[in-house]
């Protein structure tokens, strides 16, 4: 079934992070995994525009402190938008669940707290396969954050400023 009903606005991000400052928080634990993911962050942070000397990188012991770091971030005004990298592997925890429940928590938490965009590039995953898999050249959980992160900044910049695409 078609309509003919046209919405009058349509706003949505581009990807252009020129004179963007973005922060990575990195989770230390499963490094082996998140130096992958940091690896994919940075690609997409040159492809996308954004200057090296605008990137701050800040390393935590692991997913549950990432929240923290990317609050102190924004609070302090370090960036405009934080990429949370971690990675959580069910078959290495008993405290999966609460790792990774409360590490998903407090990034929601603290993007709507502070109206800056907080993404949520932790891998959540039953085993090292799948984690090296979604950290990969061909799929890189770190890269699509960014991504995520530079069109969150132009989006909410839009919608201060009452565009419409
Ligand atoms: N932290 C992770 O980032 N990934 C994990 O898989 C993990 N496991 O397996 O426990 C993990 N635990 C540490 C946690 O993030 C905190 O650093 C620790 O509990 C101290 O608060």
């Amino acid at each position: 079934m078609s309509s003919n009903f046209k919405a009058a606005n349509s706003v949505s991000g581009d990807v252009d992070g020129t004179g963007m400052r973005i922060a990575l928080v990195c989770g230390r634990f499963n490094d082996h995994i998140t130096n992958r993911l940091l690896e994919g962050a940075e690609n997409a942070l040159a492809v996308h525009g954004v200057a090296e000397a605008d990137v701050t990188i800040v390393w935590v012991p692991g997913a549950y402190e990432v929240p923290m770091a990317a609050l102190a971030l924004i609070e302090n005004g370090h960036a405009d938008a934080v990429v949370c990298l971690g990675a959580v592997i069910r078959g290495e925890t008993s405290h999966y669940d609460f790792v990774a429940g409360e590490c998903a928590r407090g990034i929601q938490d603290v993007q709507l707290t502070t109206g800056s965009p907080v993404i949520f590039g932790v891998l959540t995953t039953e085993n090292l396969e799948q984690a090296l898999a979604r950290s990969s050249d061909e799929d890189n959980k770190g890269e699509e954050s960014v991504r995520t992160a530079i069109e969150m900044v132009n989006l909410l910049r839009r919608l201060e400023n009452d565009e419409q695409a």
